[in-house]
């Protein structure tokens, strides 16, 4: 059975309804696509496949012998995690910065170019901020493929959730008459293998399953935890003038204690369904369960908590950060 589902790229099966790739039997012949990608276009109901992560890499270290271009995705959220990987390629590469409508529409691309100039030495064709959703710059970026591609076959490849499968969809809608659409979901590894698209006579593009990084808060929770911790829409800064000794409660997610000895301010950029609330240190210890990372940031610095949310800080400060254990935070350079 060689019979590819075209919206993850899984083989076909019926042996497993809980793998990858699950039709029932007396479907096989005729189903193009797999029970799970059936549930997430019409349901919404969402099935975490566990798959292993060096399966992944396999495909993206395959990608990197290409001589061919790579459009390599990065999602504005998680920029730092996700251009990490951005390295090694025998092709061209345009840098593609994904789901730029969340951010406050205040914020200039400049500011967050100037951020990737000044922090990663990246060895890219172009830069180019897009969304999807918004069909922002999607000329563009199609200008520069046609522009520098090598051949057909362009390759899309990034961290899992970056946007590669939804950008695939947007150029369909541009530049095809084709109607069959890849599967895209707010849960990671939705693509699980690599699928061709034809997308017309001059363009073949190739979806890739992302990278899993198992320190971002997504990898680690529950299908309505990733749904309230995902923005949705253009995000709504919270700005908190805070005391010494003051905490800022994040959801049921994650804690910053304040323990300066100035006033400050922080402007928390995260969904907009994720309740926040500032209490006295020493009221309660509410999530100081949890993994703690203690910081002393300098003026102008973000606290990221990979896949939840980031922390402006105006002036220096010394700070705890309570979270999940396996979740990364760290320290940057304002992204904006
Ligand atoms: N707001 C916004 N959300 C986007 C955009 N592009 C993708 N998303 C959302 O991001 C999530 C992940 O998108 P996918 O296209 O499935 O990501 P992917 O890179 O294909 O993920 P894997 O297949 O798991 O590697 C989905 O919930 C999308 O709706 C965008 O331009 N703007
Ligand atoms: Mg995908």
């Amino acid at each position: 059975m060689t019979k590819k589902c075209i919206g993850c790229g899984a083989l076909f099966q019926s042996d497993d309804p809980n793998k990858e790739g699950y039709v029932d039997s007396c479907m096989l012949k005729k189903a193009l696509i797999c029970r799970r990608c059936f549930r997430i276009k019409n349901y919404g109901d969402y099935q975490i496949i566990n798959k292993s992560e060096s399966d992944y890499r396999k495909i993206f270290d395959e990608v990197k012998k290409e001589k061919k271009l790579v459009l390599y995705l990065c999602d504005i959220l998680n920029i730092d995690n996700d251009i990490s990987e951005l390295k090694g390629f025998n092709g061209s590469v345009i840098l593609v910065i994904t789901k730029v409508d969340l951010l406050p529409k205040s914020v200039k691309e400049k500011k967050l170019c100037d951020y990737i100039k000044k922090n990663y030495d990246l060895n890219v064709l172009n830069v180019i901020f897009i969304s999807s959703n918004k069909n922002y710059n999607i000329d563009l970026l199609m200008k520069t493929i046609l522009k520098n591609k090598v051949g057909n076959e362009i390759y899309l490849v990034g961290n899992t959730n970056a946007g590669k499968s939804s950008l695939i969809n947007c150029l369909i809608k541009s530049y095809s008459d084709g109607e069959s659409f890849v599967t895209t979901s707010i849960i990671p590894a939705t693509t699980i293998d690599v699928i061709k698209i034809k997308l017309n006579d001059d363009i073949t593009l190739i979806d890739t399953p992302g990278i899993i990084r198992k320190d971002n808060f997504l990898y680690n929770e529950k299908v309505n935890v990733i749904k309230e911790i995902s923005p949705k829409a253009e995000i709504k800064p919270r700005t908190y003038q805070m005391k010494p000794n003051q905490s800022i409660i994040i959801g049921n997610y994650a804690r910053i204690d304040y323990l300066s000895d100035q006033k400050n301010s922080f402007t928390i950029y995260l969904s907009n369904a994720i309740k926040v609330r500032r209490i006295n240190v020493n009221t309660s210890d509410y999530l100081k369960n949890l993994k703690v990372s203690n910081f002393n940031t300098k003026p102008r610095n973000d606290i990221v908590i990979s896949g939840l949310c980031f922390c402006k800080i105006t002036c220096a400060a010394k700070l705890k950060v309570y979270t999940e254990e396996k979740v990364s935070v760290y320290k940057r350079d304002n992204l904006i």
